[in-house]
């Protein structure tokens, strides 16, 4: 079906249908309003690349509530995809909306892997849903230039610092291009970032990211984990020290 073993990513155009499509459409409405609430989904800010306002970053955590996406995050038309272009069955390991607001900050160059690895020590794979159509001005996936090869490369503070992925320099990146209804597959070796929106609009996606299903459920302990480490605002104990989970961060999260 593709050359994903080759190249470490899979774009497939309209692939979401117009029942689907509306469904991610109003989850990420639902997702961008619904207040903070303790041990709810997982709500986290930043500050604004533009004024240094707080505005949100993400939502985690969200198949618990929203029973329709739940069903197609799931479902046998993705999970069949899923098989037919890795040669394996995968299954929902982790679900996230980055809201990339007007302002939202960029993706430091890293591996998914890098951070995941203590989970499951093994090749995942996470589809991107655009909810916007993403654009060099809004700040859209950006893939390395480099040959792709599935070895994870040293990481420091959520970051790779090797050359050839200086993340200024626009020729070690490829823009990916997304519109609403398409899906993007992508390893946890492909190596990628992202800059900061400074357009005037959201650029909202899914990251959707799926385990090899040998290693069984991964999503009840990951964010069992992630809550104690880093839970949301509203759940932080004042005399907790976050600092060692947001140093790993490829993104500053408040
Ligand atoms: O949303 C983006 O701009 C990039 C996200 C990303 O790189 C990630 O979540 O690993």
């Amino acid at each position: 079906m593709s050359d994903y073993q080759a190249n470490g990513f899979f774009l497939a155009k309209n692939y979401f249908d117009a029942s689907e499509l509306e469904q991610f459409i109003a989850g990420a409405n639902y997702l961008k309003q619904t207040p903070e609430i303790i041990d709810g989904p997982l709500k986290y800010f930043e500050k604004s690349q533009i004024d240094d306002s707080v505005i949100l970053n993400r939502v985690e955590k969200f198949c618990d509530y929203l029973p329709l996406l739940n069903r197609i995050l799931n479902g046998e038309k993705l999970l069949n995809s899923l098989k037919e272009i890795t040669g394996r069955e995968y299954i929902l390991f982790k679900e996230k909306i980055n809201f990339k607001l007007s302002g939202g900050g960029g993706f430091k160059p890293h591996q998914d892997g890098a951070a995941f690895r203590s989970f499951v020590n093994d090749e995942l794979i996470t589809i991107i849903i655009p909810v916007h159509n993403t654009n060099e001005n809004n700040g859209c996936f950006q893939i390395s230039n480099q040959i792709y090869s599935k070895q994870l490369l040293q990481h420091a503070n959520g970051k790779i610092s090797l050359k050839g992925y200086e993340e200024d320099l626009s020729d070690n990146w490829r823009n990916i291009l997304l519109s609403p209804g398409d899906a993007f597959f992508f390893s946890s070796f492909l190596v990628h970032q992202s800059q900061n929106n400074l357009s005037s609009s959201d650029r909202s996606c899914f990251f959707v990211t799926y385990s090899p299903a040998d290693y069984g459920d991964q999503r009840t302990k990951y964010f069992i984990y992630k809550r104690e480490n880093f839970p949301p605002r509203i759940e932080r104990k004042e005399n907790k020290d976050y600092e060692p989970w947001r140093k790993k961060l490829s993104r500053e999260i408040l």
